[in-house]
């Protein structure tokens, strides 16, 4: 859609959410430090049974999509993206079509994503949802990317590789919570999706379709697979546009995508302000990401850049 594409361009800065089960558990399993951040479920091969074990833990009651979207404003943020399902498989939303979700497995209950949605709206910011594509560690039928070399799909709950057919995900899960992410929280102006990997170009063609559907206006990022996206996005890079077409950086703030407890070193206020100016500079928007805790809060860590960042809208007399 050509006058949503006309206000990405224009957008500059987001907000990236990154938050799951994950972080909960902050960066540690079993009493030791996890490796691999939101993707510890994998590194430490954890069997999906004892994972969601989790989930009797997350109680995020410190949660207040108000105030996420207001500091995301303050900050000179103008659209939100959050993760609905990242590659654990675990949908943070209230998913009729798969019980491992938010609303069925955790002692809060509730629906993050109704009251963020909205709380976004009432601030002026766009907003939009992350998904996971290739990648779903709960479900039996995602393939190991074979024969890209690290395999990185759950081969230890589900060793048959045989017996899986990625269709019937695409179906049972990818459609229908798509389906359900553009219908149960009023307009969706962005879904970014991640690792393609063995999505064919017709399931991708399929998803677009299905996605513009149900909301014409809704970007697609790039990792939608098979060039199929509205815009290009690198990551952890500043550089990445080609012939003026849109493009996004996304950064975290501090080393890793979800919250940490071992993740101490942010980047610095100043060298983020000129991330974000370097890439505007090149045409592109910077999609700057931050890991809520598992009480549903921002880190104390997050805090001096985004009073920065307002500041210095402030001292150019955008704020
Ligand atoms: C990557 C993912 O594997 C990371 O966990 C994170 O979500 C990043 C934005 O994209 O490919």
């Amino acid at each position: 859609d050509t006058a949503s594409l006309a206000w990405f361009k224009d957008a500059k800065f987001g907000l990236f959410l990154h938050w799951g089960l994950y972080s909960q558990t902050a960066g540690d399993w079993k009493g030791h430090p996890a490796k691999g951040g939101e993707h510890f479920m994998l590194y430490e091969r954890i069997p999906l049974k004892e994972y969601a074990l989790i989930a009797n833990d997350f109680n995020p009651t410190g949660f207040n999509a108000r105030q996420w979207a207001k500091d995301a404003r303050r900050a000179g943020m103008r659209y939100v993206i959050i993760t609905s399902k990242h590659h654990d498989g675990f949908a943070m939303y209230d998913s009729k079509c798969s019980d491992y979700n938010i609303v069925k497995c955790t002692p809060w209950g509730k629906d993050p994503m109704k009251e963020l949605a909205e709380a976004c709206r009432e601030e002026g910011l766009k907003f939009g949802f992350y998904y996971s594509l290739g990648r779903d560690w709960e479900d039996p039928d995602v393939p190991t990317n074979w024969p890209v070399k690290a395999g990185r799909s759950n081969t230890w709950d589900y060793p048959d590789e045989d017996a899986k057919q990625l269709p019937r995900y695409m179906e049972r899960k990818v459609k229908s919570q798509l389906r359900e992410l553009l219908t149960q929280y009023g307009r969706i102006d962005f879904l970014w999706f991640d690792t393609p990997e063995l999505v064919t170009k017709d399931m991708s063609r399929e998803i677009r379709e299905l996605i513009h559907s149900l909301q014409p206006q809704c970007l697609i990022n790039s990792r939608i697979g098979n060039g199929m996206g509205d815009y290009s996005i690198v990551e952890q890079k500043l550089t990445g546009g080609i012939d003026n077409r849109p493009w996004e950086a996304c950064l975290t703030m501090g080393k890793n995508w979800c919250y940490n407890r071992h993740d101490t070193v942010y980047k610095k206020p100043d060298v983020m302000i000129r991330h974000l100016a370097d890439i505007v500079s090149k045409g592109g928007n910077l999609l700057l990401n931050i890991g809520p805790d598992g009480k549903g809060c921002f880190p104390a860590l997050a805090r001096p850049g985004l009073d920065a960042f307002h500041l210095w809208l402030e001292m150019n007399g955008e704020a």
